[in-house]
């Protein structure tokens, strides 16, 4: 099937109160993930992996899906949870490790998200897994006779993986309804996509598996939610998988432990904030007349103050207790 490479933003039928939410919800994953970073610094949090950058492409593939379908996101992939219905608190008491933590109760690293109601499978560690389980929840699917999708996301150095390559032969040998999400932020850690993979655009990798690939603007909120939605209508009318590359780029370092400074320039990193995808959204719900300016005003303030009432909240919630430690280890 032809790759193809969209880089305006499409047109979509998506209401005024659609628009609004997913603006709410990409603000609400930037403030999140500032303060969680403040936390870091200021040796309260042991670990944080940002998304800053990536709201678009994780907003837009996240809210671009049924409740019914899975979702099998990636460490960075903050945005998609929010989109999902994860709030402040849960990503504050998760951080933090505390007994009430949705995804783990306390015992997961910060970024592995899983939310059993919610159809969203916890991943591991090592890079890629999440995508062949992806597949095999796609194939259950198609067993069992359901119309739902499973959508995985990874970054582009992950691509490069074996586990991606037996992943995407195998769904579109058995045309399986599955999404590959792509965020390209254009580094794994500090190595650049030249010195990951010799083509320049991932969904160049879908020809090799006679799948379709499209390259989208990933700091495009409507463009990713469009391409997402359409790959997930095909993938249901049993037309196969799809290979989606959002390109982006993340303004901060990997994770808490990274400094970015020894791999790339700050008119680089400053050029990308350029394009900011919030900004940019910001820009046209007020274009629009989705909201005013106060009402901006006022939800930039109200979404800072549940963050913050979410950190509170999280610092004295008790942590787990050492007689629950193999709960959820062993069968009980
Ligand atoms: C199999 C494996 N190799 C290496 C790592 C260490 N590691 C964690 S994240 C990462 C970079 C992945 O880059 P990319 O797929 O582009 O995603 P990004 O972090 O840029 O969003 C690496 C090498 C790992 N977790 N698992
Ligand atoms: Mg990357």
């Amino acid at each position: 099937m032809a790759r193809t490479k969209t880089r305006a933003t499409a047109a979509t039928a998506l209401t005024p109160d659609a628009v609004r939410k997913a603006y709410r919800d990409m603000l609400l994953a930037r403030i999140i993930d500032e303060r969680q970073w403040v936390l870091n610094r200021a040796g309260k949090a042991p670990f944080v992996i940002p998304c800053r950058g990536h709201e678009a492409a994780q907003v837009g593939w996240g809210s671009a899906l049924r409740d019914t379908d899975f979702f099998l996101p990636y460490y960075r992939d903050l945005g998609v949870v929010v989109a999902r219905g994860y709030t402040a608190r849960q990503a504050m008491l998760a951080l933090l490790g505390k007994a009430e933590d949705l995804t783990s109760g306390g015992r997961q690293m910060p970024g592995h998200y899983g939310w059993r109601e919610r159809n969203i499978i916890t991943g591991s560690s090592p890079v890629g897994t999440q995508v062949l389980h992806a597949v095999g929840i796609a194939y259950a699917s198609r067993l069992r006779g359901e119309d739902s999708v499973a959508a995985t996301a990874l970054g582009e150095g992950t691509t490069s993986q074996g586990d991606f390559h037996e992943a995407l032969n195998w769904a579109s040998i058995y045309k399986l309804p599955v999404l590959f999400i792509v965020e390209n932020n254009e580094y794994a850690i500090s190595s650049p996509q030249s010195r990951e993979m010799a083509v320049q655009d991932v969904s160049e990798r879908a020809l090799g598996y006679g799948i379709a690939g499209a390259t989208i603007d990933g700091n495009d909120y409507f463009a990713c939610h469009e391409a997402t939605f359409q790959a997930a209508e095909r993938a249901r009318r049993s037309e196969g998988p799809t290979l989606l590359e959002f390109k982006t780029y993340r303004t901060v370092p990997h994770s808490s432990d990274d400094d970015d400074r020894v791999y790339r320039s700050r008119e680089e990193v400053e050029d990308w904030k350029q394009k900011d995808p919030i900004t940019r959204m910001q820009a046209h719900v007020l274009a629009e007349g989705i909201l005013t300016k106060q009402e901006d005003e006022a939800l930039w303030r109200e979404v800072k103050a549940e963050v913050d009432e979410a950190i509170t909240y999280a610092e004295q919630a008790p942590y787990p207790k050492v007689e629950d430690m193999y709960r959820h280890v062993y069968a009980e």
